[in-house]
């Protein structure tokens, strides 16, 4: 028998509910759920070396958690942090396609289960009403030209308060979005159903199409840090290999990678 629990109640974390009510077919049918952990990214990556795909690691907290370009990522008790073991047989350069496909069912599995409109900053992170709810670290191993496994990091602010962030991070939580905890249990089950149909289809136009549409990026003034130097301008568009589209200094970038700041709407602009 399976169940789902109530999204909008609080749940402790706990394995067997989970995988109790999880509709998936193969994605986290091998799930461990860890106290705390440095880095659920760690984990997996150690699994990965031991041949394991399809894995899925969780913890309650991480003492390292990491986000891009080795920044720290906040991990404290209530939140789900969550890597996955993946083996899409693709070329290197099509990876971004499974950032794209995770960034879309993050965003499916919060919008439709908690009815919270959810937004992507490109690359990477998760947004409600502006602020980071939470973000994606995708790290890769490659075999030559292929990608061999990638290990996909995704954390979540579930049951935090995130007024113990500094303001700038701009961060939120689920719990302060809703005003009450909610079932992490439920959510990793959607967050996986989703990853999991997303995954199977990535590349596909329906994906591609929904990350420009949950895009709260296309049509910013962002300011640009990536191997081109840094740029200023406005996106206008993203591609289908996950490139950006920038028009700064009356020309149009492709910027493949990097860090993106959003700049604030200036009044007349
Ligand atoms: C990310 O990096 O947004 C990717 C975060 C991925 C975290 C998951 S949790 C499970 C797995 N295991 C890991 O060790 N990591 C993954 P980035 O775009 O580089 O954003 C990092 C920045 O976000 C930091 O420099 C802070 O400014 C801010 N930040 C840190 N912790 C945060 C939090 N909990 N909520 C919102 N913002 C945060």
């Amino acid at each position: 028998m399976t169940s789902s629990p109530d999204p909008l109640r609080f749940d402790p974390l706990d394995r067997d509910l989970i995988l109790s009510g999880l509709e998936t077919r193969w994605l986290g049918r091998n799930l461990r759920l860890y106290n705390q952990v440095s880095s659920t990214n760690d984990i997996a990556r150690s699994l990965a070396q031991r041949g394991e795909r399809g894995i899925v690691i969780l913890a309650e907290t991480q003492s390292k958690g990491r986000g891009r370009l080795s920044r720290s990522w906040e991990s404290p008790r209530g939140g789900i942090w969550m890597s996955l073991i993946l083996q899409p047989y693709i070329p290197l350069d099509l990876a971004c396609r499974i950032n794209m496909a995770v960034c879309v069912a993050a965003c499916r599995a919060i919008s439709c289960l908690l009815d919270l409109d959810t937004g992507i900053k490109w690359p990477n992170d998760l947004i409600i009403k502006g602020r980071k709810v939470g973000g994606i670290l995708m790290e890769i191993c490659a075999d030559g030209q292929r990608l061999d496994y990638a290990i996909v990091g995704l954390g979540i602010n579930s049951n935090i308060d995130p007024s113990a962030f500094p303001e700038d991070w701009m961060a939120t939580s689920l719990s302060h979005e809703l005003g009450s905890e909610i079932s992490r249990s439920a959510l990793i089950q959607r967050t996986l159903l989703e990853i999991e149909r997303a995954y199977e289809v990535m590349g596909s136009d329906e994906i591609y199409d929904e990350w420009r549409r949950r895009s709260v990026t296309i049509g910013r003034m962002v300011r640009i840090a990536s191997n081109k130097g840094e740029l200023v301008g406005e996106v206008e568009d993203l591609a289908d290999d996950g490139a950006i589209l920038l028009r700064t200094s009356g020309k149009l970038v492709r910027v493949l990678a990097g860090d993106c700041v959003h700049l604030r709407r200036m009044v007349g602009l």
